[in-house]
């Protein structure tokens, strides 16, 4: 069944059964003077992750774009793209599965349950968000946060560092119930930091962790101690504690 069969969203619903890409859709929306739309697909030939790397989107995944114009500068848009990465955990915490957020936007779940404490468990990513925009320096012009679930699908059609809700619960999930509570959360989250960043903490896997963090300029080590708005990972290293913009992070890895 189609994922958008019977989809009750808090934004208008474009479907369709194929797309390259659901951001670059609703990128083309906005151009179009479109807002409060969520793009949603059932496959995606062209997906696209952060940083120009591919984001694989076979058949039976969730993917879904949603573009608005929320009243607010472009500093607060990384609070949205936290907000998202809340949203997806608790609506696959409530499919049955463990999921925690690796900062900035990764939903990871962990597959080796025999390791125990989160120290060892070896985690697999679960979802993606990819947030895009433009505005002014006080005013965002439009908003596009796209999310890729892996629901039901095959790990042979992902990258090995993947997994997905079917291969975590071992069934089929209903996509729909799935995505419908995704954009409900996220709807209510909206940018509020006072909402998003006790929500985010709450399912932070990357708190208290020791981490290598990579920027395009620098390489910073240490705990992540916290996140502060709207959305900068707090770095205790042994010169002090360093500030990671979200947008500055190209990669992180527990050390
Ligand atoms: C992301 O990028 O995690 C953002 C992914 C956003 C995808 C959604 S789907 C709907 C909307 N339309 C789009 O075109 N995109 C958005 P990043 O943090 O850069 O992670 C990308 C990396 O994750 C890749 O380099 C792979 O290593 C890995 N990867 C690719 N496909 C994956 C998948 N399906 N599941 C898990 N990991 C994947």
């Amino acid at each position: 069944l189609a994922i958008a069969h019977e989809l009750e969203a808090p934004y208008e619903v474009e479907y369709h059964e194929s797309l390259a890409s659901t951001n670059t859709r609703a990128r083309e929306l906005a151009d179009d003077g479109a807002g409060d739309v969520v793009v949603v697909t059932d496959e995606q030939t062209g997906g696209r992750g952060r940083l120009d790397r591919e984001w694989a989107a076979p058949p039976g995944g969730v993917y879904a774009s949603i573009l608005t114009r929320p009243t607010v500068p472009p500093s607060q848009v990384p609070l949205a793209t936290l907000a998202a990465a809340v949203a997806v955990t608790r609506a696959a915490r409530e499919a049955g599965v463990d999921a925690r957020i690796k900062w900035p936007n990764d939903v990871l779940v962990a597959v080796d349950e025999s390791t125990g404490g989160d120290g060892d468990a070896e985690y697999r990513k679960l979802a993606g968000i990819l947030t895009e925009m433009e505005g002014e320096a006080d005013r965002v012009s439009w908003l596009v946060v796209g999310i890729g679930v892996n629901a039901n699908v095959d790990a042979d059609d992902l990258p090995p560092t993947a997994t997905s809700l079917r291969e975590r619960v071992g069934t089929d999930i209903d996509r729909r119930v799935f995505l419908q509570r995704v954009l409900e959360e996220f709807h209510d989250l909206g940018t509020d930091a006072a909402a998003v960043l006790p929500a985010w903490r709450e399912h932070a896997l990357t708190l208290g962790q020791r981490v290598r963090v990579e920027t395009p300029t620098d390489e910073v080590v240490g705990e992540a101690v916290d996140i502060e708005p709207p959305g900068a990972l707090l770095v205790e290293t042994d010169d002090g504690v360093v500030r990671v913009s979200a947008g500055d992070c190209e990669h992180l890895r527990p050390v």
